[in-house]
């Protein structure tokens, strides 16, 4: 309970977040696509067959959507391409999910801002 009201309220937007860990390699995480701006790599938790989270190596105060500003445009594009290029190298051609949650209502857990891939079955659809 106290874990779940502590993750409800967002941290400010210079706390690190276990994503700089990953970025740096302190701790493992299965990388699928690297390049000099984004970083590709398996949910440990994943929701399906297929997860993954890409995200930016410079997080530049984007903890999440909610907080994009004209000088993201670029890394916002690279994050969605970079989402259908490694639905494509997963071998996702039946289809797939891309989402970005953001907040307490929308279930954000980690504020590095990260897109997910989500594949490998039939999803659902509402979302829970
Ligand atoms: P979100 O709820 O949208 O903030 O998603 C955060 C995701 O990050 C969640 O699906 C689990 C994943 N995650 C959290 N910690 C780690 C980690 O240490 N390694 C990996 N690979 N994924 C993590």
């Amino acid at each position: 309970e106290k874990e779940a009201a502590l993750a409800a309220i967002p941290p400010d937007s210079d706390s690190p977040t276990i994503f700089d860990k990953i970025i740096n390699k302190e701790i493992p995480s299965t990388v699928v696509y690297e390049d000099d701006k984004v970083l590709a790599f398996r949910d440990i938790n994943p929701q399906a067959p297929v997860h993954i989270l890409i995200i930016p190596k410079v997080r530049d105060g984007l903890t999440g959507i909610s907080k994009a500003e004209e000088r993201h445009f670029d890394i916002l594009g690279r994050l969605l391409y970079t989402a259908k290029l490694v639905a494509k190298q997963e071998g996702l051609a039946e289809g797939y999910r891309v989402v970005i949650n953001d907040g307490p209502q929308g279930c954000q857990s980690v504020y590095h801002i990260h897109v997910h891939v989500i594949g490998g079955r039939q999803l659902n659809w509402p979302p829970g």
